[in-house]
C-alpha cells in the first residue's frame, strides 16, 4: 500500500513467525521516537552494568537460556527418540526447590532442570517431562491423562488459519456473506472451553472454535467488520476443521476503523517535546537477572505461561537485608463475556492459562512505552517443533518521576522540603489477539510494591442487523457491537515478610453503635482478624469496611514492639457477574472471591489448575483448599483476584486508550518510621 512509507520494514513484519502480532508491532515501529531510540543505545553500554544477561546462569533462578532451552530440546528428542508428532508447548525453568534457592551461596553448583510440556498430535495425548541440564538426561517422563489439553500454542494460531481458510464449507460461509478474496479474512482460533453439550465427534479432541473477521485491504482493522455468525469447530491435532457452524448472515457493518498513523489525519498540534534525560545513568544495577535499586534487591524471571516473574525481592534497612516476597507473578486471568446468544456464550478466555502470556509478549525492540534510561530483558523459548525463539527485549527494566514522595511547609517558620518519588518499573505487553495487556510492577522509595495491569488493543466485536439493538454490548458504531465483558486476574503471592513464616489478618474499618462506647456518636475503629485456616480465608473486599488485608510475621517486631507487616491494598475491582454454576465458574472457581491464602506448596502454582484448556472445572484454589489447612505462622501464599469490568464506550474504539487496575502492597510496621525520609534532594 503506498500510504505506507516503510513497506519493506512491514513486510519482513508480516513474514515473521510471530506474524499475529503485526498490529501491535506496526504501532511500535510507526511510535518509535527518535529520543528513546537513542537513550536505549545509552543504556546498551551503561558502565553501571555489571554483565549482560549472563549466557551461563549464575544462580538457580534464572530463567533458562536459549542453549539451555535448545539441550533439553535435543535431550528430550534423542532420549525419548521423538517423532514429528511431538509438539513442544513450552519449555520452562524447572524451579529449584525453595530450600535450594534460600541456601545459595555465589559461586557454588546448583541444579538446572527443564521442565517440558508436549503433545502428541497422532495419538492425541500430551506428556510432562523433567530435563535434568547437567546430567544431559531426562529425569521424568509421564503422559497426562487423556483429555488433558495444554494451552494453545502459537504455532497451532497461525496453522489453524491457513487449514480454516483452505476448507471448502468455510469458503462457501464466507461467500454466503459477500467475502470472495480469503486473504483478507482474520481467524481467531478461540479457546473452546467444555459446556457438558459437545458433540461426540468433539469429545476428547484437541479443540478450537475460531471466529472470523475481514479486512478491506491488507492494512485496514479487520475487527470492524466481523464475520458474525461463523463459528469453526475446529481440531488442532489433526488441523482439520470439524465443521463449521452458520448461525445465519448478518451484513458487515458498514464503516471501517483504523487506528494506524497512516490511515489518520493531520496530527494534533501543539505538543512540544517533553525529553527524559539520565545523563548520570540510571539509579539501578544489574547484575544477571539481579536488579537493585533504591535500597531493592530482586531477580527477574519469565514463563512462557506468566510472563514476567519476581523472585526474591527484599529491601535494605540499615544495614540488614529484609525479604518481603519470595516469589510474585500474574498467574491466571480469564476474559468472561456476557452475549447469551448461542454463537457468543462460549467465549470465556483464559489467556494465562489456556494460551500462555509469556508466550505471546511483545519484542519491545522496535520501541515501548517506555521512556528514560531503558534496561530490557531478552525471553527465551521454543516454537513447537522445538525451535529456539528469543523474544529480544521482552521485559523492561526503567526508573519514573512519579510526582511528590513527601512535602511539608512549616508554616511559621517557612521552612519547607519536598520530595520527588521514583520508581522503578518492570514490565512487559502481551498481544492476546485484538487486545494488548501490559503487566507492570512497581518498586517505590517509601517500600511499596505495586502491581498493575493495563489494557488496551482492540475490543472484540460482534454485528448487529440494521435497527438491531445491543441487548449485552454497546453498539460502539454503526452496527458494530462491543459485549459487555470483564478481565479478571489472579496475582498469586508468595510473601516472605522478614522470613517465610507468616499470618495474615483481615483489617476492617467499623462504625461503633451508640452507646457506652461512643457516646458522641463518632466513633470508629480499624479491627484485626486472624485468618486463621483456608475456609477462614476466602475472603472479598469491602469498600465499607475500607478492608484491606495485613501480612505478619510474629517472630519479627517492629520497634513499638508489635509485628512486622506488609498490608494488601485493593485497587479498582468487581465481582465475576457469571453464575455461580455457569460453566466458567466452575472452571475458574478461583474467581468466585478476591483473597485466598494457602500454605505454600510448590505444585500449587495455577489457581484454575495445571491445564485449564477443556478442563471441566474443580483443579485449583476451590480444590486445595477443601483441606482447610492452617495458616498461621507459616509460609503463605496469597491469591488475589482483582477485575476491571468493561462496559464498552465509543472512546474505547478502534483502539481503546490504556485503562489500569492495580493493587499495593505497602509496609504496615514493617519500618520505624518513613523510610523514604532519608530521599536526598535532587538538584
Ligand atoms: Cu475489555
Amino acid at each position: 500500500m503506498s500510504e505506507f512509507s516503510h513497506q519493506s520494514q512491514y513486510e519482513d513484519l508480516f513474514f515473521s513467525r510471530r506474524r499475529f502480532l503485526e498490529a501491535s508491532t506496526l504501532a511500535g515501529l510507526i511510535a518509535v521516537p527518535r529520543i528513546l531510540e537513542r537513550q536505549v543505545a545509552a543504556a546498551e553500554g551503561d558502565p553501571r552494568e555489571k554483565t549482560r544477561a549472563s549466557a551461563v546462569p549464575q544462580h538457580p533462578l534464572e530463567p533458562l537460556t536459549s542453549d539451555e532451552v535448545t539441550l533439553a530440546v535435543e535431550t528430550l528428542k534423542q532420549g525419548r527418540k521423538l517423532g514429528d508428532s511431538f509438539r513442544f508447548v513450552s519449555v520452562t525453568l524447572d524451579e529449584p526447590p525453595k530450600r535450594e534457592v534460600l541456601e545459595f551461596l555465589p559461586g557454588s553448583p546448583f541444579s538446572r532442570r527443564a521442565f517440558v510440556i508436549l503433545t502428541e498430535t497422532a495419538k492425541e495425548v500430551a506428556f510432562e517431562a523433567v530435563v535434568d541440564l547437567r546430567a544431559k538426561d531426562v529425569r521424568t517422563w509421564k503422559q497426562l491423562p487423556v483429555g488433558v489439553q495444554p494451552p494453545i500454542m502459537v504455532d497451532e494460531f497461525i496453522e489453524c488459519e491457513a487449514a480454516i481458510k483452505k476448507s471448502p464449507a468455510f469458503l462457501q460461509a464466507i461467500k454466503k456473506r459477500g467475502v470472495t478474496d480469503v486473504d483478507m479474512v482474520m481467524v481467531d482460533p478461540w479457546s473452546a472451553g467444555i459446556y457438558g453439550t459437545e458433540l461426540p465427534e468433539e469429545q476428547g479432541k484437541r479443540l478450537t472454535r475460531a471466529l472470523c473477521w475481514v479486512r478491506s485491504e491488507p492494512h485496514d482493522n479487520g475487527y470492524a467488520r466481523p464475520l458474525d455468525g461463523i463459528v469453526v469447530v475446529f481440531d488442532l491435532n489433526k488441523m482439520a476443521v470439524l465443521r463449521v457452524e452458520d448461525y445465519g448472515v448478518i451484513p458487515l457493518p458498514p464503516e471501517g476503523a483504523n487506528w494506524a498513523q497512516p490511515y489518520l489525519a493531520k496530527p494534533r498540534q501543539g505538543l512540544k517535546p517533553l525529553e527524559i534525560i539520565q545523563s548520570a545513568g540510571p539509579s539501578f544495577e544489574v547484575d544477571g537477572n539481579e536488579v537493585t535499586w533504591q535500597k531493592w534487591k530482586f531477580r527477574i524471571g519469565f514463563t512462557p505461561r506468566e510472563g514476567l516473574v519476581l523472585h526474591t525481592v527484599s529491601y535494605q534497612d540499615e544495614g540488614r537485608e529484609r525479604s518481603v516476597l519470595y516469589r510474585a507473578a500474574i498467574c491466571e486471568m480469564v476474559v468472561p463475556y456476557g452475549d447469551p446468544a448461542e454463537k457468543h456464550f462460549r467465549k470465556n478466555a483464559f489467556d494465562i492459562g489456556e494460551y500462555g502470556i509469556g508466550m505471546m509478549a511483545n519484542s519491545l525492540s522496535l520501541g515501548c512505552d517506555c521512556l528514560g534510561t531503558i534496561r530490557y530483558f531478552d525471553a527465551f523459548l521454543t516454537d513447537s517443533r522445538g525451535g529456539s525463539v528469543a523474544i529480544k527485549n521482552a521485559i523492561c527494566l526503567h526508573e519514573e518521576d512519579v510526582g511528590l514522595l513527601w512535602k511539608h511547609t512549616d508554616w511559621r517558620t517557612n521552612q519547607s522540603e519536598s520530595r520527588r518519588s521514583r520508581r522503578l518499573a518492570v514490565s512487559f505487553i502481551a498481544t492476546v489477539g485484538n487486545y494488548e495487556y501490559g503487566f507492570f510492577w512497581y518498586f517505590y522509595q517509601d517500600g511499596s510494591i505495586q502491581s498493575e495491569v493495563k489494557l488496551t488493543g482492540i475490543m472484540n466485536t460482534t454485528s448487529l442487523a440494521k435497527g438491531e439493538t445491543a441487548d449485552f454490548g454497546v453498539e460502539i458504531a454503526p452496527q458494530l457491537n462491543a459485549p459487555f465483558h470483564q478481565h479478571l486476574f489472579v496475582a498469586r503471592l508468595n510473601m516472605a515478610v522478614d522470613g517465610v513464616q507468616n499470618s495474615v489478618y483481615e483489617v476492617n474499618t467499623v462504625s461503633i453503635p451508640r452507646g457506652p462506647l461512643n457516646p458522641h456518636g463518632n466513633a470508629f475503629r480499624a479491627e484485626s482478624t486472624l485468618l486463621a485456616s483456608e475456609a477462614k480465608a476466602q475472603r472479598n473486599v469491602n469498600s465499607s469496611s475500607a478492608r484491606f488485608w495485613r501480612i505478619i510475621n510474629s517472630s519479627s517486631k517492629n520497634r513499638m514492639g508489635r509485628p512486622v507487616g506488609y498490608r494488601l491494598v485493593p485497587g479498582e475491582n468487581c465481582p465475576s457477574f457469571a453464575q455461580p454454576d455457569a460453566a466458567v465458574m466452575q472452571r475458574a472457581g478461583c474467581l468466585s472471591k478476591n483473597l485466598w491464602v494457602t500454605p505454600y506448596r510448590a505444585e500449587e502454582r495455577f489457581p484454575a489448575g495445571e491445564y485449564p484448556n477443556q478442563n471441566p472445572g474443580g483443579d485449583g484454589l476451590p480444590k486445595w483448599v477443601a483441606a482447610d489447612r492452617s495458616l498461621e505462622q507459616t509460609d503463605l501464599v496469597l491469591w488475589y483476584v482483582f477485575g476491571h469490568n468493561h462496559v464498552p464506550r465509543l472512546e474505547d474504539w478502534p483502539v481503546m486508550p490504556v485503562a489500569t487496575l492495580s493493587f499495593t502492597l505497602k509496609p504496615d510496621g514493617f519500618f520505624s518510621q518513613n523510610p523514604g525520609l532519608d530521599v536526598p534532594v535532587m538538584g
